[in-house]
């Protein structure tokens, strides 16, 4: 009787872990938040954003209005470049106004090497710019990311 509940148990143990497996190997991101560690899988439909030393390079230039995500990843082969800063990149998705100044719709910050972060907004149609505005302290002299190139226009169209 005894030895028999203890099989069951075991099989119900083995049943639970195998599920667990097959959700995280499916979802990527879901451990730690969004920011997968190894770059995460990119959302179905979103649009890849390389941050690197010091460039910012989307899979596409523009997209049609709507819910638009942006899979912000930080490459591992950036790490060449190291030592001239570029620790982590942030990727923010600013809009362009008519008078020239920009309006920040929103950021993720703090995407080490070889990591990746979401960011899904609501856009409407115009002109707009993807920004790292990561500023380090190297030493003596203070590196900004979006002064060494890291942006690029994007166009939302109706
Ligand atoms: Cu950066």
């Amino acid at each position: 009787m005894l030895g028999r509940s203890t099989v069951l148990a075991a099989t119900a143990l083995a049943g639970v872990t195998l599920l667990v497996a097959t959700a995280c190997s499916g979802t990527g991101g879901m451990m730690n938040g969004g920011g997968g560690m190894m770059g995460g899988s990119a959302p179905a439909g979103s649009i890849t954003v390389q941050l690197r030393d010091w460039s910012v390079s989307p899979s596409q230039s523009s997209a049609p209005a709507g819910t638009v995500t942006f899979h912000a990843v930080h490459p591992m082969m950036d790490m060449m470049n190291a030592s001239q800063g570029g620790k982590t990149h942030a990727l923010t998705v600013a809009r362009k106004n008519d008078d020239g100044t920009y309006e920040v719709l929103g950021s993720v910050w703090d995407i080490g090497l070889g990591q990746s972060k979401d960011l899904t907004l609501d856009l409407s149609p115009g002109n707009y710019e993807l920004q790292c505005n990561v500023v380090e302290e190297m030493g003596a002299k203070t590196v900004s990311h979006y002064t060494q190139g890291m942006h690029a226009s994007f166009t939302v169209t109706a």
